[in-house]
């Protein structure tokens, strides 16, 4: 009997990966793009995490998001090829047993225990199992009374059971489409944030610092909106801890642990804080740097109440997503716990409900979904710092050139933000003969603030090619070091050159 043979045959492959895909698809029309219920999240966590260091390294910095997109899609493929093994495995019982029904009904079942098993999510693990066995029962149905070799013979192209493989095709194609829509438009938990209690404070703030601001074409202002504002993790799936099951615990070398609940934590006075973000691993001018008015509490209370006694002066945060970094204490008394920003609620992908803000320090420090600072008596290597990274200390000192516009008269506009951490920005210098002269260019007045950057913007008119060449002095006096370096290990220095044409 052909059916005896091992080897799966062309049908059944196909059927099978179809099956795969209408799996994960499936998934994700209830689950949408979650780190708890949508099957990939899991697996894209494993090969993030099993991708070497130097490979991530790269990705960073040369790949960007196309990075994410080559990790999420390998984890994709996984999924599907993954989900499609219980198919392959129960259309060849079904055919020996020439029972047609049991390959859908047993692949229906086993994919939807496999499912609700690993992510706990029911809803999803049955539509996954369900959308499987539809296509497997289709595929069945359609294939049987064909022996599933015959397909392979040159007469097969006109076999009728073949053109039903490719309408089962067609029809899981179109379901992918319409799951994916079902599932990219669904309202996910977590993610919807509401106005702060103090909006009318912030709301003040927000339009000071829109005055402010440089109407210049191409630039955003001297705040940045929520939806803009760039974005870093370690995991694709971001956490969505339940406010109030949230908890701060503050552990290690103190004389007594502190824990910290959200209603707690919004009980206390709130402050308001302008403060920017930088991340270590962007390039010189790149875009991964921002800045919020960010709602919350100093932590000074907290650790004071908690009584530290840490021998090397330094503490390791760790997050609800399996994020850890281990940096100073002297740099985290100054530290804050946001759980507004630009006065709404934290939003999800910047650490909803809770985030700590560390002035002047790189991006990495700034935790998001934190649940734990545990003061240790030796320090120990964050999760960036065991891959060779240098980014828990303060920022170096950038001005960005992130805008050339041609005015009207012929005269260009060349301008950007500025940001020295808790330096401050004294002014910014512009050369427009490739650094022989410099001449200061027009700042944004200060935000009220410790840890905030400046907008700054100058107008010549170019005689024929010019090299623009851009560098802050921060508030100690200092000029921005104009030696390149690229972002790896310590972050990006330099000087932001570019050639507009006359
Ligand atoms: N829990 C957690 N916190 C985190 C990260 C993370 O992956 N997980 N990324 C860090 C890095 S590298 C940066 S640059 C900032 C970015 O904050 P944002 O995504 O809100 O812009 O968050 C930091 N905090
Ligand atoms: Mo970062």
């Amino acid at each position: 009997m052909r059916d005896r043979t091992p080897i799966p045959s062309r049908p059944d492959l196909v059927l099978a990966a179809l099956a795969g895909v209408a799996a994960v698809v499936g998934s994700y029309a209830l689950a949408g793009w979650s780190r708890q219920s949508f099957v990939v999240a899991p697996i894209d966590a494993a090969v993030v995490n099993a991708t070497p260091d130097v490979v991530v390294r790269y990705a960073i910095q040369y790949l960007g998001s196309a990075g994410h997109v080559l990790h999420i899609g390998l984890a994709i493929a996984i999924a599907v090829a993954g989900l499609a093994v219980p198919s392959l495995l129960a259309l060849a019982l079904s055919r020996r047993l020439a029972q047609p029904l049991l390959a859908p009904v047993a692949t229906g079942t086993i994919v939807a225990a496999l499912l609700a098993g690993t992510t706990g999510a029911l809803g999803p693990a049955v539509a996954a199992g369900l959308s499987a066995g539809i296509v497997l029962a289709a595929g069945t149905l359609g294939l049987s009374g064909t022996a599933a070799g015959d397909s392979t013979h040159p007469d097969a192209r006109a076999d009728p059971a073949r053109r039903r493989l490719v309408g089962v095709f067609l029809g899981t194609a179109a379901y992918a489409g319409l799951g994916s829509a079902i599932g990219g438009s669904a309202p996910k938990t977590g993610e919807a944030t509401e106005e702060l209690a103090t909006k009318s404070d912030t709301d003040e703030l927000l339009n000071d610092a829109a005055a402010q601001s440089f109407d210049v074409a191409g630039l955003g202002g001297l705040v940045t909106p929520i939806g803009e504002f760039y974005e870093t993790d370690i995991n694709s799936f971001d956490p969505s801890p339940d406010p109030d099951k949230w908890t701060l615990t503050v552990t290690g070398e103190v004389d007594q642990e502190v824990t910290l609940d959200y209603d707690e934590l919004t009980g206390r006075e709130p402050e308001h804080r302008f403060v920017t973000l930088r991340c270590v691993g962007e390039s010189l001018n790149g875009h991964k740097m921002d800045n919020a008015l960010w709602t919350g509490i100093p932590i000074a209370a907290l650790i004071e109440e908690a009584g530290v006694s840490s021998d090397c002066g330094c503490v390791m945060a760790r997050a609800a997503d399996g994020y850890f970094v281990q940096f100073p204490y002297a740099a985290l008394k100054e530290g804050f716990l946001a759980y507004g920003m630009n006065g709404m609620g934290l939003p999800k992908q910047h650490g909803r409900p809770v985030r700590l803000l560390v002035p002047g320090h790189w991006g990495e420090v700034n935790v998001k979904w934190i649940t734990e600072l545990e003061f240790l008596d030796e320090a120990v290597d964050g999760y960036w710092e065991k891959r060779g990274w240098h980014g828990t200390g303060p920022v170096e000192t950038v001005a960005k050139l992130h805008a050339t516009n041609e005015l009207a008269d012929g005269a260009v506009e060349v301008a950007g933000h500025a940001y020295a951490g808790t330096r401050g920005v004294d002014r910014v210098e512009v050369s427009t003969d490739g650094g022989d002269t410099w001449t200061d260019a027009e700042l944004s007045e200060p935000l009220p603030g410790e840890d905030v950057w400046r907008m700054w913007r100058h107008r010549f008119t170019p005689g024929g090619e010019t090299e623009v060449v851009v560098r802050a002095v921060d508030g100690t006096g200092a000029v921005q070091p104009e030696e390149y370096s690229q972002s790896y290990p310590s972050g990006a220095t330099g000087w932001v050159r570019k050639t507009v044409s006359g």
